[in-house]
């Protein structure tokens, strides 16, 4: 089984550590989305990483459905509760760290146009959605030792590596401040072997 992503996307981690807590092996395959002659789109037509290659004719791609797909093979633990309430906040939340993925990686390639072409507007707009973003996660945080229950979901999974991803590219670096239930889960999530072992290389 191939996992087809790089080491700096929130998505891929997320699904790396699924894989590696529930020891799962896999052959990561080292793949730059953005680069000219970039292959993800052989794995998925919308050319976006992870994708997920069981066999040359079984792939699946856009991480909430790799995750899914996981969970479906029974190895333990399970990160989405098998309640179906539960399992649906679960998911709510994991889309709300990754729509917060998806605001700061549109910050970061704004930044990237010259200074002149850069929409205020848009980085304006989409900092909003991470400020909002992260409070929501915040509240919810400090609601219990866990995002959801009494275990580690797919929820704290996503978040830790939204918050990595925050750190690595540098977009909201006062995330932290006056958000301390967040910055215990963090630290929390960061001392698992799954996260140091998948830790984004600094640029
Ligand atoms: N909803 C997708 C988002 C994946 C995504 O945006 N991946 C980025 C890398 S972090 C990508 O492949 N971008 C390339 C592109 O948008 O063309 C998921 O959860 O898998």
């Amino acid at each position: 089984m191939k996992l087809i992503g790089s080491y700096s996307s929130p998505f891929v981690r997320k699904i790396t550590i699924m894989l590696m807590e529930k020891g799962i092996t896999f052959e990561f395959v080292n793949e730059n989305p953005w680069l000219e002659g970039s292959h993800a789109a052989n794995y998925n037509p919308l050319g976006k990483i992870p994708a997920l290659a069981v066999s040359a004719d079984e792939v699946w791609f856009d991480s909430p459905v790799i995750a899914s797909w996981i969970e479906q093979q029974g190895q333990l633990p399970s990160f989405i509760p098998a309640e179906p309430m539960d399992a649906l906040r679960v998911r709510q939340l994991e889309a709300l760290a990754d729509g917060i993925c998806e605001a700061a990686q549109l910050i970061v390639r704004e930044q990237m146009r010259p200074p002149e072409k850069q929409s205020e507007e848009l980085l304006t707009r989409q900092r909003q959605k991470v400020e909002r973003g992260l409070d929501a996660l915040e509240k919810t945080a400090a609601q219990g030792e866990w995002l959801n229950g009494q275990h580690i979901s797919l929820a704290d999974i996503a978040s830790g590596c939204m918050i990595g991803y925050l750190n690595l590219r540098h977009v909201a670096p006062n995330w932290c401040v006056n958000r301390p239930a967040l910055v215990k889960l963090v630290e929390k999530l960061f001392q698992r072997d799954s996260f140091a072992r998948t830790a984004p290389p600094t640029p």
